[in-house]
């Protein structure tokens, strides 16, 4: 089976497609994961997957990543990479022809240019637009003079965009509503119980340049075991990596929990320490058995529609 966050439907029909493929091995369910997810690189799934979509403070996109084996429990990803735009496979390249788990920022460029990916740009006029929209709210483009107190101008000591602050205006609050998330994160099994799952995105909009969200943490966005199964989960990433959510499930599922037990699990662990957050859950046992769930007021309303599509024998694409 293939199954992937949100409605992307592309994605997975080519991962369904790759998954088919006869040829058998541990290749197979690798390459649908990468083939998957590199169509919604492609075609910008959402705007939340590739390039030219939530930029930075400065305007500019970058991209995570991960590739996870079940089998071998390898793990290649990337962070924060900003002239590559096909972030799963620099991730994949991590994964097969280094020693590496995860590359950011202009180490994890060189690796992928030196591995023959060619550099581009990963901005769009949407960047641009976007930018624009942000520097007429805080008052200036320059990010770098806007850090500390700078007599210069008359901005006054940094501050950012994106803020934890309650009592900020809702525009200067993280906000994870329909416009700003979808994540591809995915799992493929196949007939054999090999699996895979991997994740890219563009992270969450006018975070700090350098911010690297869950979508590159092993145990974060994604986790495959092929004893016990996978999860893969996208949401606000600053606060799910500190919960490690999709080990949490597989975990769970080792010890004896059901996908829709291993869910609720994972969301209850977070509510116990974080009142207000925005998680989407896809958990699935090696047989194929899943459970999916949102949360959150932003994601929520996804549930039961839209949240997910899968393709299994006898059920191609379906959410
Ligand atoms: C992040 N998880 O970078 C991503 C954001 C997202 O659906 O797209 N969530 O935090």
């Amino acid at each position: 089976m293939v199954i992937n966050t949100w409605a992307f439907a592309e994605a997975n029909k080519e991962a369904w497609r790759l998954l088919n493929v006869k040829k058998g091995g541990i290749g197979q369910t690798r390459s649908a994961v990468v083939g998957g997810i590199s169509v919604c690189e492609k075609i910008q799934c959402d705007k939340s997957v590739g390039y030219g979509g939530n930029p930075d403070e400065r305007g500019d996109t970058s991209l995570d990543a991960l590739l996870m084996d079940g089998g071998t429990m390898e793990v290649g990803a990337v962070g924060d990479l900003r002239h590559i735009r096909s972030a799963i496979k620099v991730a994949q390249h991590v994964l097969e022809h280094t020693l590496h788990t995860l590359l950011v920022g202009d180490g994890a460029d060189e690796f992928a240019n030196a591995m023959g990916f060619q550099y581009e740009s990963l901005n769009s006029e949407d960047n641009i637009a976007s930018l624009k929209n942000w520097t007429t709210h805080n008052c200036q483009p320059n990010f770098w003079r806007n850090v500390y107190p700078d007599p210069r101008t008359s901005c006054g000591p940094y501050k950012p965009l994106v803020t934890r602050d309650p009592d900020a205006k809702q525009s200067d609050r993280i906000e994870i509503g329909p416009d700003n998330h979808d994540t591809i994160t995915m799992a493929a099994i196949d007939e054999a119980g090999h699996i895979h799952v991997g994740t890219s995105t563009n992270g969450l909009r006018y975070t700090l340049p350098g911010r690297v969200g869950d979508a590159s943490i092993p145990g974060s966005a994604a986790y495959a075991d092929n004893e016990v199964g996978a999860a893969v989960t996208t949401g606000d990433g600053d606060i799910l990596m500190r919960f490690l959510p999709s080990l949490l499930a597989v975990e769970a599922m080792r010890a004896g929990k059901t996908p829709a037990e291993a869910v609720e699990l994972v969301i209850q662990r977070i509510r116990k320490h974080v009142d207000f957050f925005e998680v989407a859950v896809i958990v699935v046992n090696r047989l194929g058995a899943y459970a999916v769930r949102c949360h959150g007021t932003g994601m929520a309303r996804y549930n039961g529609e839209f949240a997910y599509m899968v393709s299994s024998p006898g059920q191609p694409v379906r959410t």
